[in-house]
């Protein structure tokens, strides 16, 4: 069963959110995801939150980055893209797509204003953002304003993504400044001078949780509670992911997802 398929079925059924368009027809093939692939279609402007991300494992940061920037900037919602191959992650293992599009759609359910696209883990080929945001720029009429949300971490290096002057066209940046990323004036100025970004900042509640640090616990046997909503900390365990010895199947190259290196 394909990453989209999973994702149909996860979301049919499933109410919108508050002022929030209602989900595709059944039966029609969800192209970023059912619950949100309507948005915008009754012309009316509407802003549209992506939270693209390795997500490896999805935590109480990533989602309450997601859940502030939607309330920051007015968006109907949020959809979270686990990446398929990540462009800066090519020199470790990354556990498999299918296993972290099962932990994103664990942690948001429930949220109405939340949910998951196999968009890019079903994308042959190394990830790059610039596709996604072109398949979605495709998807979704011109009043559908996109705001890609991320961390200062990850702002600081959009001016090496690959096509980078592609991506400030086709996207507004909600970047979250959190502990240890501080976003100074000179970045700024230097970012500025890279290209035609825009980048609108906003702060988050301080959480200086970060996937690997969830990895480093889980590895160590470590508790999880509290760090990630309660079904993705259950799927780690009852997966085994990140022990020191995983299993083969968790990781990318060792299910059944070609081996992947730089
Ligand atoms: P990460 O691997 O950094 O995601 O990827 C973030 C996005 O950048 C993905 O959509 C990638 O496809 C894209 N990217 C990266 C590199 C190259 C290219 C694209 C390219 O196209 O060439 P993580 O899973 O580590 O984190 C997801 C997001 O959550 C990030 O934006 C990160 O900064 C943020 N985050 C937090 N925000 C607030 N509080 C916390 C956070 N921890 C992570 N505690």
């Amino acid at each position: 069963m394909t990453g989209r398929e999973q994702d149909g079925r996860g979301c049919r059924g499933a109410q919108g959110a508050a002022g929030a368009p209602a989900a595709v027809g059944e039966g029609r093939p969800a192209v970023v995801c059912p619950r949100f692939d309507g948005v915008g279609s009754d012309g009316a402007p509407v802003r549209l939150g992506i939270m693209g991300g390795t997500f490896d494992p999805i935590h109480q940061g990533h989602l309450a980055c997601a859940e502030q920037a939607r309330e920051a900037f007015g968006l109907a919602g949020v959809v979270f893209i686990p990446t398929g191959r990540p462009a800066f992650k090519r020199d470790r293992a990354v556990t498999d797509g299918a296993v972290r599009l099962e932990m994103c759609r664990a942690a948001v359910a429930g949220n109405p204003a939340f949910a998951v696209s196999s968009l890019e883990v079903d994308r042959p080929g190394i990830t790059y953002a610039v596709d996604t945001l072109r398949a979605l720029r495709d998807h979704y009429p011109a009043n559908v304003e996109l705001f890609f949300i991320a961390g200062a971490d990850a702002i600081l290096s959009i001016a090496r993504w690959h096509e980078s002057a592609e991506v400030a066209r086709l996207a507004r940046f909600a970047a979250a400044t959190r502990p240890g990323f501080a976003v100074t004036e000179p970045f700024k100025e230097e970012l500025a001078s890279r290209g035609a970004f825009q980048v609108d900042y906003f702060e988050v509640t301080a959480l200086a949780i970060s996937s690997s640090y969830l990895r480093e616990r889980a590895a160590r046997g470590l508790s999880l509670r509290y760090l990630t909503p309660d079904p993705v900390r259950e799927i780690i365990e009852a997966r085994g992911l990140y022990r020191l010895e995983a299993p083969a199947a968790a990781v990318a190259g060792g299910g059944k997802e070609a081996p992947w290196t730089p």
